[in-house]
């Protein structure tokens, strides 16, 4: 239709279309789109709706939503947000179609099958809770709450995580956001800092950005992706370190293609040349750094040379990197990273990172680390109960800490380990929410004998997944849009702006369809099953909500009448806090048998014939957990393998060749995809986005589509300070036509 056309004759012939073809869709020849029967009509009941907030990601942007016949059809940010604004990302915006998926679990089911192998049988509510309480009860009576293990993710899982670990008294609750992503992060920073530091780079503000692997543009945070945009715009220097021309990369002033794994040793020869050459904030060390002399001794030997020759780059290029650093300091964003578990010797390079932020002077500065003064709200959660360290597998028989500076829970690989040794004791009980340990943890097999000798796997999700395969029964949880939860604060995202703060709290947006509950009630009604109904803290979610938001002096229908979003004046987030201290030694770390000044570890490096195995974000999928996503799913329906393009010459290979990968391990990739030939990527490495390749044919959309990357991630590394998993230690080689290529050097 024309856009001149008047809405009078608009509704005319579109009720004409109505009419006369009622039962198939409108195509526009203009715009090409096409329209329901329904849109056609033009009398419609359409209404926004306020207060949703995002959990296709875990950034948790602020969301409205138009609907129409009381569905939703339409997500966006919400005007009112200081964080993301109104903009929100592809994933966001493809919310509407996780909400809708017909895939999506709409019923308890009960696994009359084999773990692995399901066979579903629809159960009500009654007999899923009551099978769930028995069988812990089960585990619990026989092998005390140490058997129980909890893998947990995302703002639901919280409340069952700590009535498990809190109440029922286990250890053995493994984060994937700690133990499989930012974990070392924020304990290197607290063991240098005394604070986990997030990713609050001041980025808009900074004259210099310094990415280590971070590949922001392709990790998307929608406030973070424009503080970072905004500092280009502001004229920010950029370099980027990272072995494959990422999208960070092409907006670079420096990319190091730096030989993976060797980072540290690249940090260290920096550092030693700002130092050496008093390039660095001698000030701010007098005043806040400690242990600098042990720091300056023990990072001396790193000559560029010297780091150069290690990383694979040249000397020239560090010098490069340090001098801009320097000449821009202290306002500079020395980016913290994320997802930082990639090696296992990784807990040294994190400190490297939070030393060269102090070198630089660059914390509570315009432009550096600034964390900002957000608003305070209350925590609601299960009474504590004494437990004794006897069961905390984090403590050896000498009850030292096997990872002394582990985050809190219980590394996975120990976790995983007792299950499958049954020492020191055995555990056979799990709670999986919001987590797929298949696709999220190195060594899928091993993940699975650990599922497969569990007297009983329970799975909340809102999705069939590869894990949820694994579940003796599997719970249908209520989506983000559609329930409240979790309260929200923060501030406004760029500095040079007035200062703010808000306080969210999510709201639904529609009605929970089919029999979909919330992590309250499922919850609840385990803890009555296990006896412990006289310590439930809340009965329902919007009482958690209140009682959360009821400490910030706000209630639940106050925020709902605000639109879900509570903004109050902030504070001015610059000025280094009196007591702050940066330790360049740590003396504690020495204490418990590691280097107290950063040092470098070497990882092994491929054997003749292979590439090491990379991966990393595409803007359009988080994780797994969107494969199934319709929309998502058209935009990148697999992840290509990236090969070097004379690499790609020599083996005789083209562009969107379809290929296979065996590691060295003799772990073969179940499914092929295709190939991307780029001078964007080292000879000695492949890269590929996470989280393809299901196997769960309940999902429509996602099976076999790509290659999981987490099947080919077999070689197991732990962090020794940490205990977090470090997943880019497996070498590939490419299998095409059914014949496996050896990978030239
Ligand atoms: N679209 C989207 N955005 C997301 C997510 C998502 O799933 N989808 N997930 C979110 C989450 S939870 C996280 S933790 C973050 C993760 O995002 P980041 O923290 O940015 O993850 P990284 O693993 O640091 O980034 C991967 C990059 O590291 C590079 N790399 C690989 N090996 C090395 C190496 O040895 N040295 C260096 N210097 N670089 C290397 C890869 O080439 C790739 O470009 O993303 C967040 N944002
Ligand atoms: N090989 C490899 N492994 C990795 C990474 C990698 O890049 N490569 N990245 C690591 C990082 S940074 C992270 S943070 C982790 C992420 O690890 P996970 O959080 O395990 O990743 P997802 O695949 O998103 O799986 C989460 C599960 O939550 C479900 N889910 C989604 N919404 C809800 C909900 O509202 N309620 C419930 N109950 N379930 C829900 C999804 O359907 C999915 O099954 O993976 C880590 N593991
Ligand atoms: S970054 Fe995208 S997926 Fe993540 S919360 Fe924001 S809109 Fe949702
Ligand atoms: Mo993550």
């Amino acid at each position: 239709m024309a856009f001149n056309l008047t809405r009078r004759r608009f509704l005319q012939s579109a009720s004409l279309a109505a009419v006369s073809i009622p039962l198939s869709k409108v195509v526009s020849a203009e715009t090409g789109f096409t329209q329901s029967p329904l849109e056609a009509k033009g009398s419609l009941n359409e209404e926004t709706v306020s207060g949703g907030i995002c959990e296709m990601c875990f950034w948790r942007c602020q969301l409205i939503g138009k609907k129409r016949e009381g569905r939703l059809i339409k997500l966006e940010g919400n005007p009112k947000s200081i964080d993301n604004g109104v903009s929100i990302c592809a994933r966001g915006n493809a919310g509407i179609k996780l909400l809708y998926d017909p895939d999506r679990l709409k019923y308890p089911l009960k696994n009359v099958g084999e773990r692995g192998k399901p066979v579903w049988k629809r159960i009500s509510w009654d007999e899923a809770l009551a099978e769930c309480s028995s069988r812990l009860k089960g585990v619990v009576d026989k092998y005390g709450p140490q058997g129980i293990s909890v893998f947990p993710h995302g703002s639901t899982a919280k409340y069952p995580m700590h009535f498990f670990e809190r109440t029922v008294g286990t250890h053995n609750v493994s984060e994937a956001s700690f133990f499989q992503c930012r974990g070392i992060r924020d304990t290197a920073y607290l063991a240098t800092i005394g604070k986990a530091p997030g990713e609050k780079v001041d980025m808009a503000n900074s004259k210099a950005i310094f990415l280590l692997g971070s590949h922001i543009g392709e990790n998307i945070h929608v406030s973070h992706v424009k503080n970072f945009a905004k500092g280009l715009q502001n004229g920010a220097k950029l370099i980027v370190v990272d072995p494959r021309y990422s999208a960070a990369a092409a907006k670079s002033d420096i990319w190091i293609k730096i030989k993976p794994g060797t980072d540290t040793a690249f940090l260290l020869a920096v550092m030693n040349y700002l130092v050496k050459n008093n390039k660095y904030d001698a000030e701010f060390v007098e005043e806040y750094g400690d242990g600098f002399e042990e720091f300056t001794e023990g990072i001396k030997d790193w000559s560029l040379e010297k780091a150069a020759i290690e990383c694979d780059i040249t000397p020239d290029e560090i010098k490069q990197v340090a001098e801009m650093l320097a000449v821009n300091a202290p306002n500079v964003s020395i980016h913290p990273g994320r997802h930082v578990s990639w090696y296992g010797n990784d807990f040294q390079r994190q400190r490297s990172l939070a030393c060269l932020t102090g070198l630089l002077g660059a914390y509570y500065v315009k432009g550096g680390w600034v964390p900002g003064k957000t608003p305070k709200v209350g925590k609601v959660s299960w009474a504590k109960h004494e437990h004794d360290t006897e069961h905390n597998l984090n403590y050896d028989e000498d009850e030292e800490m096997r990872h002394p500076f582990t985050p809190p829970g219980t590394p996975t690989e120990l976790i995983r380990d007792a299950a499958l040794t049954g020492k020191p004791y055995p555990i056979k009980g799990c709670v999986i929410w919001g987590q797929n340990p298949i696709q999220t943890i190195p060594g899928q097999e091993k993940m699975k004998d650990v599922l497969r000798q569990m007297d009983f796997v329970m799975c909340v999700d809102v999705m069939p997944t590869d894990a949820t395969m694994y579940a003796d029964i599997l719970l249908p949880e209520v989506s983000y849009l559609e329930r409240h939860d979790l309260v929200k604060t923060g501030t406004q995202w760029d500095f040079s702006e007035k200062h703010q703060q808000y306080i969210a709290a999510r709201l639904p947006l529609v009605e929970p369809m089919f029999e979909r509950k919330d992590q309250v009630f499922i919850t609840n009604a385990i803890a009555t099953g296990l006896g412990h109904k006289d310590e439930i803290p809340v009965k329902s979610v919007e009482e958690l909500v209140e009682k959360t938001l009821e400490v910030a002096g706000l209630s639940l229908k106050q925020i709902t009448q605000e639109g879900g979003i509570h903004l109050q004046d902030g504070k001015d987030p610059y000025g280094v806090p009196e007591d702050f201290e940066v330790l360049f030694y740590n003396e504690d770390i020495e204490d418990a048998g590691f280097p107290g000044v950063p040092t470098y570890i070497p990882i092994d490096q491929p054997p003749a014939g292979y590439a090491r195995l990379l991966y990393g974000r595409v803007p359009v999928h988080t994780f797994n957990r969107t494969q199934n996503n319709a929309w998502l799913h058209y935009a990148m329906p697999e992840n290509p393998v990236w090969i070097n393009d004379e690499t790609a010459v020599k083996l005789g290979l083209k562009d969107g060749d379809v290929v296979g990968l065996v590691n060295s391990e003799g772990f073969k990739s179940r499914t092929t995809t295709t190939l991307k030939v780029t001078p964007g990527i080292r000879k000695d490495s492949v890269y590929m986005a996470h989280g393809y390749g299901s196997v769960n044919p309940l999902l429509s959309v996602a099976v076999n589509a790509g290659v999981d990357d987490q099947s080919l991630i077999t070689k197991i590394a732990v962090d020794p300070e940490t205990g977090a998993h470090g997943m880019r230690n497996n070498f590939v080689k490419l299998i095409k036509d059914g014949k496996v290529l050896d990978i030239p050097a």
